[in-house]
């Protein structure tokens, strides 16, 4: 592990990738903004299927014409390297419980149920590590609105109220659960999908786990034995839950201050807008001097800037983000940190 954190503690700047069936979307549907929607919750766009309470077969339709062009990874690769980037972590499954790579143990994937099928993961992995790039992968472990029921929410929120332990309020698939339980999604889906991404990515860097407030100890604890056993290489981020986290969260969109930062080893994810999935119609996006502002604050107080970028259902990453991220890496390559 320490040979991993200094890794990481050197690596300072890392592109996130939000995007999945939800990036064809938009944060729009049959018509209706995702911020219009009463249902509590959060209005990005990759929450689009619990937002909208959309049913599991409907959403899964969604796959059907998911067919992005070929160059996405080659392009996406060369984006973050030319920014100034030292890693790439993308979405292998997101809480819609769609995987972007060939899975053995889901049909709902990437391979198996869209007209592209191919594995994004793999390509975008080969891509990176072609550009001398460091690779991760986001894995939502405890939600997963196709295949995680929500049978032990309730439980779990009363194990948690009774230790303090704040429980998300919203975030499981109440609507249209899934039949089983939520330990048999973990045995027949999440564990053995980590394991696949492993064996797969013999170069991976780290699993940025997320939906830790649904798992119990016991299970954060076999996550990270799991990975430990396979790849000690590999590190976890704080979400994996019950303190199992190789380094720190500082918080979404936060920099926290010099007092704040209890972990040498740590990191603060952002978005470029306000949304991590791509969403048509949010224009708020930050300038390049406050995003530079970012990085080099970050930086200072030792951590790592993961900044998003969500593209859409082609693939393709909006004008806008681009323009940020060439700007920094021109402001990178000027200031010798690329
Ligand atoms: C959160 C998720 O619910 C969001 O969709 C996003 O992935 C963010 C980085 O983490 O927990």
């Amino acid at each position: 592990k320490k040979a991993a954190l200094n890794w990481f503690k050197e690596a300072k700047f890392g592109m996130f990738i939000h995007w999945g069936l939800y990036s064809q979307a938009g944060g729009i549907w049959n018509g209706v903004k995702i911020n219009d929607v009463s249902q509590p919750g959060p209005k990005v766009a990759e929450w689009l299927m619990h937002a909208f309470q959309i049913s599991r077969n409907e959403y899964k339709e969604l796959a059907k014409t998911f067919n992005p062009d070929k160059s996405f990874a080659q392009n996406i690769a060369k984006l973050a390297k030319d920014a100034g980037m030292k890693y790439v972590v993308i979405t292998s499954k997101h809480h819609d419980g769609f995987a972007l790579f060939d899975s053995k143990y889901s049909e709902y994937d990437m391979a198996d149920a869209t007209p592209y099928k191919g594995d994004l993961v793999k390509e975008l992995y080969d891509a990176c590590l072609a550009e001398e790039l460091d690779f991760g992968v986001y894995y939502s472990h405890g939600n997963d609105w196709m295949d995680g029921t929500d049978g032990n929410y309730a439980n779990i929120k009363k194990v948690n109220d009774s230790l303090g332990i704040y429980t998300h309020p919203s975030g499981k698939n109440l609507w249209d659960p899934s039949p089983n339980t939520h330990a048999e999604y973990l045995e027949s889906k999440a564990y053995p999908q980590i394991k696949e991404l492993i064996s797969m990515l013999p170069e991976l860097k780290l699993i940025w786990f997320d939906g830790e407030g649904f798992i119990t100890e016991d299970q954060s604890f076999k996550f990270y034995k799991m990975v430990y056993d396979l790849n000690p290489h590999i590190l976890v981020n704080r979400r994996i839950g019950w303190g199992f986290g190789d380094y720190e969260d500082a918080g979404d969109n936060k920099i926290p201050s010099a007092n704040e930062v209890v972990n040498k080893y740590w990191e603060t994810c952002g978005t470029t807008n306000n949304s991590w999935g791509f969403k048509s119609y949010d224009h708020d996006w930050k300038s390049t001097k406050e995003t530079l502002y970012y990085i080099v604050d970050i930086a200072s107080k030792g951590g790592n800037y993961l900044l998003n970028i969500g593209p859409d259902g082609k693939g393709d990453v909006p004008v806008e983000s681009k323009n940020i991220l060439r700007e920094v890496g021109t402001w990178m390559h000027t200031n010798g940190e690329a």
